[in-house]
């Protein structure tokens, strides 16, 4: 079974200046999901377009992508990831905007 959701909160508009822009960018997992919504959230920090993929883990989906069938799992053009914090830096580091975490090592280790 699909979750329900508000279609309107799946599409986020934004410049969509960039080569990485251009290509589809999905985030896979029921919207409820804290963890999907942290990957959101940062889609929308960097105005970066998704589609919303409402599934819920181990759906075909999510285990085409997640070894443990556990949402979030992303997909942007030929790339996939699972696990939010390797989603989080992916969107961090592939779109332009102001980084969720200082670039310089001290800076960066201590966020960590
Ligand atoms: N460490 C993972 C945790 C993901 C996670 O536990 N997601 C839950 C939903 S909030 C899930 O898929 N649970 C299904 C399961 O554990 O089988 C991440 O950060 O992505």
């Amino acid at each position: 079974m699909r979750p329900s959701f508000s279609s309107s909160s799946a599409t986020i508009v934004a410049n969509d200046s960039t080569t990485a822009n251009r290509r589809a960018k999905q985030i896979i997992g029921a919207p409820q999901g804290n963890f999907v919504w942290a990957c959101r959230i940062a889609c929308g920090k960097k105005n970066v377009p998704h589609e919303l993929v409402a599934v819920f883990p181990h759906t075909p989906e999510v285990d085409a992508i997640h070894p443990y069938g556990k949402i979030p799992a992303m997909r942007h053009g030929e790339v996939t990831l699972f696990e939010s914090r390797a989603i989080l830096y992916y969107i961090d580091h592939a779109f332009p905007g102001t980084p969720f975490q200082p670039r310089d090592p001290v800076g960066g280790a201590q966020v960590e």
